[in-house]
């Protein structure tokens, strides 16, 4: 039997900053073999990918490639690779990601919800004027996608007293929040909701599905005067034009995006002025080298060793 001496990994971060991967991978592994995109002496002996956005063609050269580690939990754009290699594909599954990614949920839900853009507003102008302020309890908050970040979202929302429903793609069960599932249930769903939390991947089926449509089914009696959209999944689940249209009607009260249709959001865009709308530079929860590259390591040693690779994308459901 031949010695495998496909064991370096290959780093390709695209724009980022590879230095701090580096750092955390040789402070990880010392002894592993790290080649760096775009600098690539050895392709043969590269077992493992560590990659965000790997330029087209990088993987299909790996003949002795065994597994590809995403650094992102979102892999719509890794899987829309042409040539993506028919190989277990890893994605983050990170209670740091998630604690950030629960950090900018709950600011933004309590952003609305604490009428806070409206306070900016009066402090700008030198008004002082309580606004009445509803129980969290009496708020519905609805998280589309019930996966490792939406599930850390509502339980801490619920937590805070959020009465906090959910809805994935297939049955979920978490205590004290009201779990939905399935195309069929999603109307009940969102007419159950004051604001709507998005934390799906984008896949064919998610594709556009924050819409007008959409919007007007959600719950316009509830106590902040209208619907609100948090959005931090993917810019290619929303329609731009559509939210636009919706705040502008008063089909929607606010919304907070970090995700958009394309990134970086033009500066003409209307979005970045309208009222009650929160635009981040899709910074909801960045993937931490620190945190992210010993778990990796830590599988890859495993999976030496015989064992399975965890937290792997479901090829036919695209996430
Ligand atoms: P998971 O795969 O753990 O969860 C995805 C959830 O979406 C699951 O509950 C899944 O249902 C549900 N879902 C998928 N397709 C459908 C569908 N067709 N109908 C209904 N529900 C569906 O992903 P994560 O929670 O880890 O991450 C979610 C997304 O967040 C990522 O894909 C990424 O795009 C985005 N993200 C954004 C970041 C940012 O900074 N803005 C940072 C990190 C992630 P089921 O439970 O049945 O599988
Ligand atoms: C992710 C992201 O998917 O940063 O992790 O968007």
């Amino acid at each position: 039997m031949g010695v495998d001496t496909a064991r370096s990994i290959l780093l390709a971060v695209g724009s980022w900053d590879p230095e701090p991967w580096v750092a955390a991978i040789r402070a990880g592994d010392p002894e592993r073999p790290l080649q760096v995109w775009p600098d690539l002496p050895v392709p043969s002996t590269v077992g493992y990918a560590l990659v965000w956005e790997p330029p087209q063609g990088v993987l299909a050269r790996l003949s002795g490639l065994k597994a590809i580690f995403s650094l992102c939990a979102g892999v719509d754009r890794l899987m829309a690779q042409p040539d993506l290699p028919y190989l277990p594909i890893v994605r983050v599954v990170n209670s740091d990601l998630a604690r950030r990614m629960t950090e900018w949920v709950v600011l933004q839900v309590l952003i609305h919800h604490r009428r806070q853009r409206t306070y900016d507003r009066q402090q700008a102008a030198r008004i002082w004027k309580e606004l009445r302020q509803p129980a969290a309890d009496e708020v519905r908050v609805g998280i589309m996608g019930l996966g490792v970040l939406g599930r850390d979202a509502a339980i801490v929302l619920r937590r805070i007293g959020f009465d906090v429903a959910g809805w994935s793609r297939r049955p979920a069960n978490l205590p004290d929040i009201a779990c939905f599932h399935g195309p069929d249930a999603l109307d009940r769903f969102l007419a159950r909701t004051d604001i709507l939390v998005s934390l799906l991947p984008l896949t064919p089926q998610t594709r556009g599905i924050l819409g007008i449509r959409l919007f007007e089914k959600l719950a316009s009696d509830g106590p902040l005067g209208g619907p609100v959209l948090v959005n931090a999944g993917r810019g290619g689940l929303q329609v731009e034009a559509d939210i636009i249209a919706a705040i502008e009607q008063g089909v929607l009260v606010g919304a907070s995006l970090d995700v958009f249709e394309s990134e970086p959001l033009d500066p003409k865009s209307p979005l970045w002025s309208l009222p009650n709308v929160v635009i981040t530079p899709h910074a909801a929860a960045a993937s931490e080298p620190k945190a992210l590259i010993p778990p990796i390591l830590d599988q890859i040693r495993k999976f030496e060793a015989g064992k399975p690779l965890r937290n792997l994308v479901d090829r036919d459901a695209m996430y």
